[in-house]
């Protein structure tokens, strides 16, 4: 008997359980991300904001682990570049927005750090900050708690390659690693740590330094949205199974200068930049769409409008939102009388 021709191959992302609505959705936040960001650039070119750290190059793998993860049940410690997982997991253009402008109302901290660092409770996202990796024993902690409480959750944080060179991942790590507990740390290996190139940094490879912690570590073309999405699943499965963490090495590149305070042509050449844009997730995820037959030039073009009012309108709310009080300055930073400590 022959086979029977008229039965229709299986896609990537439906091999992998998405359906073609969960896989435009993937693309939709992709491309949103992306705008956002080149909308920020143009912001503070303009004099409009201070500062932007951008993640264009990133968003695949960011997506990819969102996608991945429960958005009822597990914590979130983002890192600054990780615009397009912040999204994907409920903060809106007019939050970010509210934070790049430094605003009362941004959710992550009223306007009192810088843009990037996230924090959201309705969200589960754990506030963050500046130096760079204390994110990392946080998580772990959380995993802990997690498991002592008996709970399927897991804690899931990400980091750039050159933090993890930072002691505080390596006893993260170690940590997780004893105790076998539900965490996921994906490091986005975007090949620069500011001006430092990736050779600079590590002799070894970012994902075999779980091997000495007892744990996998996975590395992965963290330009491909598919790819990332699949690892991240089956390390939430391995850590809700009680088997512990896995370390996550998207490789990718930082397609933008380290932050709108760098000059990235003193450290890096034009030509490198642009032979790394032809790796780009975005186009290659928009082409495999089309290449499946469920999306289109126009589709696309009328998503890309569609986006760009989304942004226009919380550019809008974000410049016109108030500034917060001075005499708030300190709110949240010490204790307040009659406030006791938190429980
Ligand atoms: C403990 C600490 N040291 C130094 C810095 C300054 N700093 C901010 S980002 C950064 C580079 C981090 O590189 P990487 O971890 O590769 O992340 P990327 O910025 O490339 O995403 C440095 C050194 C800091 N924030 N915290
Ligand atoms: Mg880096």
């Amino acid at each position: 008997m022959t086979p029977d021709m008229t039965t229709r191959q299986q896609t990537r992302h439906e091999e992998l359980g998405l359906t073609h609505k969960q896989a435009q959705e993937m693309y939709r936040m992709m491309l949103l991300a992306r705008m956002y960001d080149e909308r920020a650039l143009l912001l503070q070119r303009a004099g409009k904001i201070n500062f932007h750290v951008s993640g264009i190059g990133q968003e695949a793998a960011q997506i990819g682990a969102a996608f991945a993860l429960d958005h009822q049940k597990d914590y979130f410690l983002p890192y600054y570049r990780d615009y397009g997982f912040v999204m994907s997991v409920g903060m809106t253009v007019r939050e970010l927005m509210l934070a790049l402008f430094g605003k009362a109302g941004d959710p992550n901290s009223g306007g009192r750090q810088m843009p990037g660092h996230f924090g959201c409770k309705r969200l589960r996202i754990v506030t963050g900050s500046s130096p760079v990796t204390t994110q990392v024993p946080h998580a772990v902690g959380i995993a802990l708690a997690a498991k002592m409480r008996n709970e399927d959750s897991v804690s899931f944080v990400t980091l750039g390659e050159g933090s993890s060179n930072q002691g505080d991942f390596h006893e993260g790590c170690n940590f997780a690693g004893v105790h076998k507990l539900p965490t996921i740390i994906m490091v986005e290996n975007n090949q620069y740590a500011i001006s430092v190139p990736i050779a600079k940094q590590i002799a070894g490879r970012v994902c075999d330094r779980a091997l000495g912690y007892g744990f996998p570590g996975v590395q992965v073309d963290g330009c491909d949205v598919l790819e990332v999405y699949r690892v991240m699943k089956e390390a939430r499965e391995r850590a809700v199974r009680g088997e512990g963490p896995t370390l996550v090495e998207a490789v990718m590149y930082r397609l933008s200068p380290h932050s709108t305070a760098d000059n990235d042509m003193v450290y890096r050449t034009k030509e490198e930049v642009e032979e790394h844009r032809n790796k780009d997730g975005l186009p290659r995820f928009k082409a495999y769409l089309i290449e499946c037959g469920i999306w289109s030039e126009d589709e696309d073009a009328a998503l890309r409008t569609e986006l760009k009012a989304v942004l226009d309108d919380a550019t809008a709310y974000g410049e016109q939102a108030p500034f917060p009080q001075g005499e708030e300055a300190l709110k949240h930073v010490y204790a307040e009388e009659g406030q006791g400590t938190w429980q």
